[in-house]
């Protein structure tokens, strides 16, 4: 596996890309596997990469109907942060967010995370006394969060609309600094390419049908490629998990909706920090290649469609033009949706199921992205040792039966 460096960059880029190297094995469906995930976004790929990596499992096959990370992974607005409000969600979250910081260097491979901060807006004064409450149960868990005032929100944020006949009116807001955004892909290239050089086959264009489940265990799945033979299985399917956990006879507890983003045409660098609008339901951050990345909250209604509904793309606009009316004159460039898995508490399911050898990976709705290192890590324990990692004990798929919910349905953020 070649080493990336800036000479590597450099003659690559000279060479008019032609002996760019591929990025991971091309690998043959073998009939046999120790384990195998279902689903190449993030997360599946990530619980192949740990599996291989800390717990020695390399006999291991992800399957893919489309592409790599063209699910969610691709389609996402590559917010990291870790300010969620119970305990368990923050620790999980700080977990994930701290291997962020260490991803590209742990991967040798560029994320390009910038951690300009994520910024939540207040629009009223008991939202901002809600903030104060939800920065000090953070603070008490080590995690960096600091609460602004108006004024010091107009200074990080020019182009905001701090008129104080403003239809938002903005009261203030907090801040976690060492939140930020990414390259999406890369995360699911870097993923990829680890898992493949330790032994992992990365199958594309191969759609699990069916799973093969006799005396209340896995045997295997079925796919368009073929059958397969595990006693390990996993699925990180997101939008899609209420489908393949119905092959093994689970009603999941969760409702798919499109989650739709945009974004505009290139603009000089204006906008240092991730802004969200919770109670308005808009947030806006500015890429490397200058885009205003832009999105709300999901559509309105469960559906399997990847392009979501005008209404909700209106009202996101409506609110973007009224708090940075300087964003008015740009164009639109795209528009795009993914489809959600979204719990009724808004945290994530990482466990065991009443099947015997099958996982699931679930439930990460709007937010799953920040939590692809951490879920990967915890899912290829929980498989490895067939017990819940300690990170994921509380995300376990029982906690519905059982009445233990973790609403984080406010910390989840715009999209709910
Ligand atoms: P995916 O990346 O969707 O991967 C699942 C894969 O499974 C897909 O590639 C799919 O093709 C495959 N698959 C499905 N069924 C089968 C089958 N039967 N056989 C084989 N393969 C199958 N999260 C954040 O943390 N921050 C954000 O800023 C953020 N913004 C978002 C914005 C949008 C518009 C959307 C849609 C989501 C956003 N999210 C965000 C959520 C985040 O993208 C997801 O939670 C996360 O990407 C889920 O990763 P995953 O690997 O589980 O799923
Ligand atoms: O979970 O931080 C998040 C998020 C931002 C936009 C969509 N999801």
């Amino acid at each position: 596996m070649e080493k990336y460096s800036a000479f590597g960059l450099l003659r690559h880029a000279l060479s008019g890309h032609r002996r760019w190297p591929q990025v991971w094995r091309s690998a043959e469906l073998k009939p046999n596997y120790d384990a195998v995930v279902i689903g190449g976004g993030g997360h599946g790929l990530a619980t192949a990469y740990y599996l291989a990596k800390e717990h020695g499992i390399t006999n291991v096959a992800v399957l893919e109907k489309g592409w790599l990370g063209g699910g969610n992974t691709g389609r996402n607005t590559a917010v990291s942060r870790s300010n969620y409000f119970y305990p368990e969600s923050t620790r999980f979250f700080e977990h994930s967010l701290k291997r962020f910081e260490t991803m590209g260097r742990d991967l040798n491979y560029n994320i390009m995370f910038t951690q300009g901060g994520v910024l939540s807006l207040a629009f009223s004064r008991h939202e901002m006394e809600i903030f104060r409450r939800w920065a000090t149960a953070i603070q008490v868990q080590g995690v960096d969060c600091r609460v602004m005032g108006r004024e010091e929100v107009s200074e990080a944020v020019p182009l905001l609309n701090m008129s104080p006949h403003a239809r938002y009116r903005v009261y203030g807001g907090f801040m976690q600094q060492r939140g930020g955004i990414s390259r999406h892909d890369a995360v699911a290239w870097a993923y990829a390419r680890a898992a493949s050089s330790l032994g992992v086959d990365i199958i594309q264009n191969c759609e699990v049908t069916g799973l093969n489940i006799s005396d209340g265990a896995v045997r295997g799945v079925q796919t368009t490629l073929g059958t397969i033979r595990t006693s390990k299985l996993a699925m990180a399917v997101a939008g899609h998990s209420s489908v393949v956990a119905g092959m093994a006879g689970i009603k999941l507890p969760i409702v798919s909706q499109c989650l739709q983003a945009m974004v505009s045409e290139p603009i000089k660098p204006c906008f240092d920090h991730v802004v969200m609008s919770p109670q308005v339901h808009c947030y806006v951050s500015q890429s490397d290649r200058g885009e205003l990345v832009i999105g709300g909250g999901a559509d309105t209604h469960p559906s399997y469609g990847q392009r979501g509904n005008l209404p909700t793309t209106e009202s996101v606009l409506n609110a973007v033009t009224e708090m940075y009316p300087a964003f008015s004159r740009l164009k639109l460039m795209r528009q795009w949706g993914g489809i959600v898995d979204i719990t009724p508490d808004a945290s994530p399911i990482v466990s065991k199921t009443p099947v015997n050898g099958f996982y699931i990976s679930a439930g990460w709705g709007t937010g799953g992205y920040k939590a692809i290192p951490a879920g990967g890590e915890t899912l290829a324990y929980t498989m490895a040792h067939d017990r819940a990692h300690p990170l994921v004990e509380p995300f376990s798929l029982a906690r519905f039966a059982q009445g233990r919910l973790v609403d984080e349905s406010a910390a989840a953020g715009v999209a709910h």
